[in-house]
């Protein structure tokens, strides 16, 4: 059951309905003893699976992501719930699936049924904000005593597509879902320049030339500071890489004449050098504050990239391909999580809730369906997940692209993906084929209509909204 390798990820998915009982005690009987753990959750905006060096790019740097990964386990298998930002950052708040939230597309999105010209099938309702009912993860952590920050992008109180109608984009922040703090996080999708002064509301003393990614590290680094000697939460959900694509001057430099596999839009590959750059800033700060034993680091990204080089991976962010929804997924826990070691079990960011509730010490959730599942037993190597199965729903179309209208499935290492245009399906095997190369939905049509079944019943139990006709015939 040691989460090491894919042969064993394998094993996990075919008896880890058994196993957790036992494990799931012993961990509780040990969190009982161990101080709650400070918490610190890095999102990236648009980070691709393979953008990092760690995690094969050979032309672009990123020494301290690699450092963190060096340090803990990394995820070869973790996915983002949603192929754009909106569903997935409100899946990481609530630990529910896009599916049963009805937030499926990035805010604000299309109208209902919004077709591009000769599109078959027109798109499923979407709501185009985190209402406040729901209770966030920030919610659970204060009400157990620990400070919280948001810091970066939120995305999540997007107001556009509900004008004249409460509640107001500014009762939607982060600071009425339980952060005690806020800078950064409003309905913006992405900020006009990064060296700018913009008009974010939460940032009131901007600097021209300040590049954002540092200043959001320098916010960080207060924030640490301020609660050192608390547990805190700290959410700090970057900007970058999101388009605009901008640097500071030593990167563009540096990555000017840099060409081939790894890079395919040069200042881009430098703005992911620029993260890396801010990112290792918070980190060292950490050890400066004598805090890094008992802090949990978590690094993500929120969908696949738009700008990177995602080979071997198919598509880019707004597909259901691997390109749109793989990402990096790296996680420092001193004591817990074995340093330099890998994970190849499916994750998904709806995981990010039960894992954060259980690793603070905190009463599981009580008469709340949770999509995710805790991964704690993956990091302390200590036994598999429950499930045998993830799942994805996108009945949107994405800016900027053509994708079509679906919904996906990922069981053991077998990818299927439904169409809503023309009701077929695809099937890969993901442990030949990351590519998504090869469709074996006609070479095994047992197996493709076996998850397709299995695929359906879990949007019905969702209550996933589906894709309309198109309205112009
Ligand atoms: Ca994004």
């Amino acid at each position: 059951m040691r989460c090491v390798s894919r042969r064993t990820f394998c094993k996990d998915m075919a008896v880890g309905g058994v196993a957790l009982g036992v494990s799931a005690l012993r961990a509780l009987s040990k969190e009982a003893l161990t101080a709650r753990p400070n918490i610190v959750l890095i999102l990236a905006d648009d980070l691709g699976w393979m953008d990092l060096h760690c995690q094969g790019n050979q032309l672009v740097e990123t020494p301290n992501l690699d450092r963190l990964a060096s340090q803990g386990m990394r995820f070869t298998d973790a996915y983002a719930a949603a192929p754009v930002c909106t569903p997935t950052r409100a899946a990481i708040m609530t630990g529910q699936s896009p599916a049963r939230l009805g937030i499926t597309n990035h805010a604000p999105g299309h109208p209902a049924g919004f077709a591009p010209p000769g599109a078959a099938v027109g798109e499923a309702d979407n709501d185009k904000y985190l209402a406040l009912r729901h209770v966030t993860i920030a919610e659970r952590l204060k009400a157990a005593g620990y400070a919280t920050g948001f810091i970066g992008k939120w995305h999540l109180s997007c107001r556009r597509g509900h004008r004249g109608t409460p509640p107001l984009e500014t009762d939607l922040r982060p600071r009425r879902q339980g952060f005690d703090s806020n800078i950064g996080g409003c309905d913006y999708g992405g900020p006009p320049s990064y060296f700018d002064p913009y008009k974010n509301p939460t940032i009131t003393d901007r600097r021209v030339g300040e590049y954002l990614p540092e200043r959001l590290a320098d916010e960080s680094i207060a924030f640490m500071k301020t609660h050192r000697d608390r547990p805190f939460f700290l959410a700090l959900w970057n900007y970058a890489v999101h388009y605009p694509r901008q640097a500071p001057a030593d990167l563009l430099a540096k990555y000017r004449k840099r060409k081939g596999r790894g890079i395919k839009i040069q200042a881009y590959a430098a703005m992911v050098e620029g993260l890396d750059r801010a990112v290792g800033r918070v980190l060292k700060a950490l050890d400066t504050l004598r805090l890094a034993d008992n802090t949990l680091v978590i690094f993500t990204s929120d969908n696949g990239s738009l700008d990177g080089d995602n080979r071997p991976l198919r598509g880019v962010k707004g597909y259901l391909y691997e390109g749109g929804i793989r990402v990096p997924w790296i996680v420092r826990w001193p004591g817990e999580a074995k340093p330099g070691s890998t994970c190849a079990t499916p994750i998904i960011s709806t995981d990010l809730y039960p894992t954060l509730i259980q690793a603070a010490g905190v009463a599981p959730e009580t008469g709340k369906v949770l999509d995710g599942e805790s991964i704690v037993p993956l990091l302390r190597q200590a036994g598999g997940l429950r499930r045998d199965a993830i799942y994805f729903h996108y009945p949107n179309y994405a800016f900027h692209k053509r994708n079509r209208l679906g919904s996906a499935i990922r069981e053991g290492r077998f990818k299927l993906i439904k169409h809503y245009d023309d009701n077929l399906v695809e099937l890969y095997d993901l442990g030949k084929d990351i590519g998504e190369r090869r469709d074996l939905a006609d070479k095994l049509p047992e197996k493709a209509r076996r998850m397709r079944e299995k695929l359906e019943r879990w949007l019905e139990q969702s209550g996933a909204k589906l894709p309309r006709r198109a309205l112009q015939t």
